[in-house]
């Protein structure tokens, strides 16, 4: 029944907009019936409107008049959508460009508010070509100006990142030369009470043993005396490389001060402690001193050790003094040997 009505409503106004396209000598195109077609249909008010206002008038309805007709309302409807389109697709970039910029930081610069803006714009119906370049004109020279901005800022960046690269250095190297002993380049007192304590905090923690080391040069003020303070400090840089030879991975070596050694052993028990220690003696023991300067033999040096192990009712003093206690007992025993604080139970 519907679609009957509509046949016939068709082909009524179909059979009216040929005749009057006839009657005005309008030729038969397909863009001139579209024209007449909806202007006898009276569907678009506004053409409807102009068309009858031209009738009105009197104006012929000529070649030139029916294109102008269809361009205003066939054409430029079409292109008109067209740009919407184009309109709604600039309006998805613009918003993941203003997501970026958020991500970035940036939305609240003149740049992201101008997007924003146009990006609404976008959004409204209907959008004329004129009014499209405009914005994109707008959008493109602020993008330029934005990329210029960037540019300067990414130098920027790189030029701080740098300068944040060398400090980081420079405060790496200070931070290392404050840990470290200058004439012999091991670890130095500062770095070893931090060290203890870091290591006895774990040794509470774990429950695992720990052990310290301490040993001390036999008779170097005679050695000194004999051969001067610069030949002794030659012997001091070779203890130190005895110490770095024989104590390795979690284990530490540190001067304690002036001729004075400390070894921290996490995870070692007093009696393995005690044979690295004898190892260490005897591998200084052995090392034939030369004076670099004239090749005078210097005979050999030799080192008293005190071992210990960390009572985890103890503070770090206590395990120091124990094991002071211990070199001690090592000079009074004669030197060039190792005593052990068996008060402490082999775990
Ligand atoms: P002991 O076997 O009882 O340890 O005798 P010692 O002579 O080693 O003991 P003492 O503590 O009397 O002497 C330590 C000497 O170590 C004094 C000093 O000449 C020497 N000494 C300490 N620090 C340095 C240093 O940095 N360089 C040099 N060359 N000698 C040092
Ligand atoms: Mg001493
Ligand atoms: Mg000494």
């Amino acid at each position: 029944m519907y679609r009957e009505a509509v046949k016939g409503r068709c082909e009524t106004i179909s059979r009216a907009a040929v005749s009057w396209m006839t009657e005005r000598n309008v030729l038969p195109t397909p863009e001139n019936y579209e024209v007449v077609y909806t202007y006898i249909s009276g569907d678009h008010a506004e053409l409807k409107r102009n068309v009858d206002d031209l009738v009105a008038n009197g104006s012929r309805f000529d070649a030139n008049i029916m294109k102008m007709l269809h361009q205003r309302y066939f054409f430029a409807a079409e292109s008109g959508s067209a740009f919407s389109e184009l309109g709604k697709k600039l309006a998805t970039e613009l918003d993941s460009l203003l997501e970026s910029l958020a991500t970035a930081g940036n939305d609240q610069s003149a740049y992201g508010q101008l997007l924003s803006k146009t990006s609404g714009e976008l959004g409204q119906a209907e959008i004329s070509e004129a009014v499209l370049k405009t914005m994109i004109h707008q959008v493109s020279d602020a993008t330029r100006a934005m990329q210029s901005r960037t540019r300067t800022l990414e130098l920027q960046l790189l030029i701080s990142s740098r300068e944040v690269g060398e400090l980081r250095e420079r405060f790496e190297n200070v931070r290392r030369e404050s840990l470290t002993d200058q004439l012999t380049g091991l670890a130095n007192r500062r770095s070893f009470d931090a060290d203890l304590a870091a290591s006895i905090e774990n040794a509470v923690k774990t429950g695992e043993p720990l052990s310290l080391i301490m040993c001390d040069i036999d008779k170097f003020k005679a050695f000194n005396d004999t051969w001067g303070h610069q030949t002794g400090d030659q012997v001091l840089r070779l203890l130190a490389s005895c110490l770095a030879e024989n104590v390795k991975g979690r284990d530490t070596a540190a001067r304690f001060g002036g001729e004075e050694f400390v070894v921290i052993l996490p995870q070692t028990a007093l009696s393995a402690a005690a044979i690295l220690a004898d190892q260490i003696r005897r591998s200084v023991e052995t090392k034939k001193l030369v004076k670099k300067s004239t090749g005078d033999i210097l005979g050999s040096i030799t080192i008293s050790a005190g071992v210990a192990q960390f009572d985890a009712n103890e503070t770090a003093v206590d395990l120091l003094r124990r094991a002071d206690a211990c070199l001690y007992a090592a000079k009074h025993a004669g030197r060039n040997c190792v005593v052990s604080d068996m008060a402490d139970p082999p775990s």
